[in-house]
């Protein structure tokens, strides 16, 4: 049943969101799509004073223009962990809440990021290609490195990065880190990136995305990870500077790299299309039936609870 229009808040679309999460929004709230609006200006100009909420998603949200536009805003309800989409400073300065979805797609990105770690040095994506290309009776391909006993970097053991640990223990890596926090863990701490990444066979990314980490991973970094070190990101494509790791991969001052994540979603480059010592795939770490189905429970929750005049389940910490 859908919403009644007289009684319920009226929310603005600004992403891609699974047909589920649509269904059960639209059963509570008047939703109005600025994502797909063929005239996204006059939709705002016809509904932005009714807007008393915005779902955002982890690829897409609202700038500070958007967000000081709509001048009835109270609550952004973002459908992603991350939050770099969503102008937090400009939303939480007028007051607006803003909410995600942490914990329920630790899992599942983390488990990803161990399949990367596996599948970048033992060239599992490349072996597949040449299988299907028909090249096995041809030439044997050239071989893989192992992982047992390599040096894995972790650069910011948050949520992901210690689920990460965890598996990687169990495959027998020896694990240190780079994090600005202090943590009491049993792994190598490193003061600074550049000696984690000298010191790694195996750099992992799983730090925040937005301007604080933009281009974090660099060709200097490259350099210190060396002609035999791979490079992992499941986090977000700012982090990387792409053209340095198009040039390190294609000069091969690194050996590979698996990357979940790109600067310019949903394009992936030319140049690592063409790049076969890599394996990519487009942002699917959260993508499974169970987290999606999470992710959105926590979206309908936070989004309950205050309009029900209650505190939200998972608030974005203060960024001011
Ligand atoms: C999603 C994400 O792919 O949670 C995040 O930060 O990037 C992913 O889980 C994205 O939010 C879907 O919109």
């Amino acid at each position: 049943m859908a919403a009644d229009p007289k009684n319920s808040a009226e929310l603005l679309l600004v992403a891609f969101f699974p047909p589920f999460l649509r269904a059960d929004l639209e059963k509570e709230y008047v939703l109005h799509d600025l994502f797909n609006a063929d005239d996204p200006e006059a939709l705002l100009a016809e509904v932005g004073p009714r807007i008393r909420g915005i779902v955002a998603g982890g690829m897409k949200g609202p700038d500070a223009e958007l967000i000081n536009r709509l001048e009835n805003l109270e609550i952004i309800s973002s459908f992603s962990v991350g939050f770099d989409a969503t102008d937090v400073v400009a939303a939480q300065k007028r007051g607006v809440i803003v909410t995600h979805t942490p914990d329920v797609l630790t899992d599942d990105v983390a488990d990803l990021g161990m399949a990367f770690i596996i599948m970048a040095p033992r060239r599992i994506a490349e072996a597949e290609r040449h299988l299907r290309a028909g090249k096995w009776k041809q030439a044997r391909m050239d071989l893989g490195t192992n992982v047992r006993g390599k040096k894995l970097g972790i650069v910011g053991l948050g949520r992901v990065g210690s689920a990460l640990a965890k598996r990687a223990e169990g495959f027998g890596l020896d694990i240190g880190f780079h994090d600005i926090v202090e943590k009491d863990v049993p792994y190598r701490r490193y003061p600074d990136l550049l000696s984690l990444a000298e010191d790694s066979d195996i750099l992992f990314v799983s730090c925040q995305g937005g301007e604080s980490t933009r281009n974090l991973i660099n060709a200097e970094v490259f350099d210190a990870l060396g002609p035999k070190g791979f490079l992992v990101n499941v986090a977000r494509g700012t982090i990387v500077d792409e053209d340095a790791l198009v040039a390190a991969l294609q000069d091969k001052r690194i050996a590979g790299a698996a990357v979940d994540v790109f600067r310019d979603e949903p394009n992936a480059p030319e140049a690592l299309m063409a790049t076969e010592n890599i394996v990519m795939t487009p942002h699917i770490a959260s993508s499974t039936h169970e987290t999606r189905r999470a992710m959105a429970d926590l979206v309908l929750a936070n989004l309950r609870a205050h309009f029900a005049g209650e505190p939200v389940p998972t608030p974005v910490p203060d960024q001011r």
